[in-house]
Formats: structure tokens, sequence, C-alpha cells
């Protein structure tokens, strides 16, 4: 009810101004008489061109002033080794774009007011100039290949394949919560998983015929130590969510059905970024950066950045999932029972033995 009257009251409004525009249109024209037609065409003309100016000066004042008074809230401070690169070629391209665009928003707004309609005066006809032409296209042309190109190669530095001793963890992304899975204290490799097996407790789709899943540990923190590479492997469960953390400058979307992945090695510890940013509580956040759902703002994780003993010290503190959900031995094959319990670090004590396929 509210709204409709609402509506109303916007469509009155709007008929009114419509008649109050449609009035004086013809107040004008009553008033006109036909030896002024000119003069109103010039007083338009300039009314025009002194808007475009200002409206350009101003354009261009608020664009520097926002740009310098906002600096730190979109530059956050870099932690990541690839991120000083891709910061440093974001800032090339930035300052080539901003030269051009403040040279042409300056011709644009002095030439359209110098060069306004006057009476008597006309246009000079110059066809073409091939010289001209060239420049403009030719510096263009190699300015943005450079741009382009050393971006690539960036890219495909960044996106190319992970050390063999980099630090595997896997991201899995859900509306509204991000779990970390990491390979466990023993084997230091993820074990498979497929979505069939997904159900309330087995969040992960954990393959527990695959000894590699035995000691996989969850977390809702993600962990990583510093100077060492780190390959995050991201999948979703749902729909689309992005993995976004800034301050390593890492983006990457989280699809249903195709996994993706990012490495990166963080260079500053949270306590280091705490220090420099004087804010002790401060920490590095994971963010969702894909609208993925009513409650998508509120998608997000912590992450913590320790010196590689203080992880791995971390790394041993956590309990295999097997072991936080005993239960789950009954879908170990037979064979691997003994392994299994072994790995999870479960106290084989006879009496919570499950055997399975009996
Ligand atoms: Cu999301």
């Amino acid at each position: 009810m509210t709204n409709l009257i609402i509506g109303l009251g916007v469509v009155l409004i709007l008929i009114i101004l419509y008649l109050i525009f449609r009035v004086s249109s013809l107040v004008s024209l009553a008033k006109a008489r036909p030896t002024t037609a000119d003069a109103r065409v010039d007083s338009s003309n300039k009314t025009n061109a002194a808007l475009f100016l200002i409206v350009t000066i101003a354009g261009l004042a608020g664009f520097f002033w926002y740009s310098f008074a906002h600096f730190d809230d979109y530059n956050l401070p870099v932690a990541s080794e690839h991120g000083v690169w891709t910061d440093t070629l974001f800032w090339i391209t930035m300052a080539v774009t901003i030269v051009a665009f403040t040279i042409i928003s300056i011709i644009m707004g002095v030439f359209v007011f110098r060069f306004q309609h006057r009476e008597g005066r006309k246009a000079k006809f110059y066809p073409d100039n091939h010289y001209l032409e060239l420049a403009w296209t030719i510096i263009p042309a190699v300015v943005l290949a450079i741009l382009i190109f050393t971006g690539l190669r960036a890219w495909n530095e960044i996106t190319g394949p992970a050390s063999e001793d980099a630090e595997v963890i896997e991201v899995i992304a859900q509306q509204f919560a991000w779990t970390a899975r990491y390979p466990g204290n023993n084997d230091n490799t993820l074990g498979s998983y497929n979505y069939k097996l997904i159900d309330a407790v087995n969040e992960f789709g954990l393959d527990l015929t695959d000894k590699n899943s035995f000691d996989d540990f969850k977390s809702l923190e993600l962990h990583v130590p510093k100077g060492k590479e780190v390959l995050i492997k991201i999948r979703a469960k749902d729909v689309l969510h992005s993995l976004y953390i800034p301050h390593f400058r890492v983006k990457m979307d989280a699809v249903p059905g195709m996994p993706t992945q990012f490495k990166f090695i963080a260079t500053k510890t949270t306590q280091e970024m705490r220090d420099e940013l004087n804010n002790q509580n401060f920490n590095y956040e994971l963010a969702c950066a894909e609208v993925c759902g009513q409650a998508h703002f509120s998608m997000k994780m912590i992450v913590v950045v320790e010196e590689p003993a203080a992880y791995e010290k971390w790394k041993q503190s956590q309990e295999a999932w097997l072991k936080q959900n005993p239960d789950y031995l009954k879908k170990v094959p037979a064979a691997l029972q003994e392994a299994a319990m072994i790995k999870a670090g479960i106290d084989r004590d006879p009496a919570t033995v499950v055997v399975a396929g009996h």
C-alpha cells in the first residue's frame, strides 16, 4: 500500500514537472519575436559551451580529489610476491590512462568552448593527413601492445604450475561460508573426493577408499606459512563464488564442477601487518567477490599468516577429519582400516574398532 502511494506521488511529481516545462516553453514561444531567434540560438550556444567547460573542470577536479583523498581505501598494502609485480603493472597502466584521459578531457572542454558557433565563422575543410593518422594509430597500438604483453606474461607466470614442494590447501565455497581442507600431517597429499559422497557430516565428499584422505583435516581459518609457495585449490559446492584475498592480490572464481586454483607466496605475517598498520586487531580476510545470494556479504574467512615453524606447529595441533568422525571408519576398506587409524591418529583401543564390510 505504502509503495503504491509513493509510486503515485512520483508519477504526480513527474506530471507536474512536465506541465511546468510545457508552460514555460509555450510562454517563451509566445514572447519571442522573429528577430530574436538568432539571438536565442546564440545565447543557448554560449550557455552549452560554458556548461561543457564547467562540467569538464569539475569532473577532472572531482576525479583527482577522490583519487588522492581515498587512496588508502583502495590501495591496500601488498603482502605477496606476485602482488608487488601486479601492483607495478596496474600503476603503469593507470599512469598511461590518466595522462591520456586528462589531456583528452582538457582538449575536449577547451575546444568545445573556444570553437562554439559564431556568426560568420566557417569551419576549415581539412580532409586528411596521413602522418597524423599514422601517428595516432601507431603510438596507441605500440603502448597498448606493451601493456597487454607484459600483463599476459605476468598472468602466465602467476597462473603457471606451482612448484613441487608448494603447500597445497583446498578451499571450498558454499552459500555462505568458506572451509579449508589440509592434506594432513603424514602424507602432505590431499585425499580424493567425490561430490556424490557429500552428506551432512562429510561436507568435503571425502573418498575414504583413498589412503591420502585419512589424515586430511578441516579448518575454518586459512593458515598459510610466510615465504613459502601456497597452492590454493578452489571448488564450489553450489553456485559461483569468487575467492578474494585483497592483501595478497589473489582472486579466482570458485565454480561448481570446475576446480580452479591460485598460487602465491605470502611475504608478511599477520603480526607484521598488524605492526605495519599500527592496528593489533587487524586480520587478513578471504572474502567472496561474487554476488552469490542473500548472505553473500557475510561470506568471509580469516587468513592467518605465520612463520613456517609456527605454521607447522599449528598443523600438528589439528585433528584429522576421520578422527573427529570415527563413524566414517566403516567406509574405509577393511584392508586399509589399520593404516587409516594410524594415519588419522585414532586410538587403537579394540573396543572402538569398527569392522568394515561385515
Ligand atoms: Cu559467495
